[in-house]
């Protein structure tokens, strides 16, 4: 008998010691999985098939940022190849686009993304201006995977938001 409660008092101890853990890693700051980005970023969520960039329903949405924000930009890829996003400049030709292209901002580009992967990208958008959004794989911008990025220096007029 002694044994037995023995065991009962140990597995009450490891469960209760196992609920603990669970509960400190749900409540503590610093361990969720999800890279959070700086205070202050606003989230972008933009998917990408072949070949179009999708917000929610809307093909090839004109961003809209403005001077000295901090973006994090969630990218999906629900396409079925692999695919990957860059901030460049307007006259960048399509056709150099390459995954080792220099993006307009520090950290706007992204390392291939597999299918069904998403990657986030966080860049601070410090120069105003109009620039490409694209897919920098060789190809992909020419075959449709590019739109505009505007960066404005002012508060945009209401409603102007909607367009991100
Ligand atoms: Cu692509």
């Amino acid at each position: 008998m002694g044994s037995i409660k023995i065991a009962i008092i140990l597995g009450l101890i490891i469960g209760l010691s196992l609920l603990v853990a669970i509960a400190a890693v749900l409540v503590l700051p610093g361990v969720t999985p999800a890279p959070a980005g700086p205070p202050g970023a606003r989230t972008v969520r933009i998917s990408g098939t072949e070949f179009e960039f999708f917000r929610g329903q809307v093909v090839d949405p004109v961003l809209r940022l403005q001077v000295g924000e901090t973006i994090r930009l969630v990218f999906d890829n629900a396409g079925i190849s692999g695919h990957a996003v860059a901030v460049v400049e307007a006259d960048e030709e399509s056709a150099s686009l390459t995954l080792a292209s220099t993006p307009v901002f520090p950290d706007a580009i992204s390392p291939l993304v597999e299918p069904g992967r998403s990657w986030t990208i966080i860049f601070v958008a410090d120069r105003a201006g109009e620039y490409q959004f694209v897919c920098p794989i060789p190809g992909h911008a020419s075959l449709g995977m590019v739109t505009t990025l505007l960066v404005e220096d002012e508060n945009p007029v209401a409603g102007a938001s909607e367009s991100l």
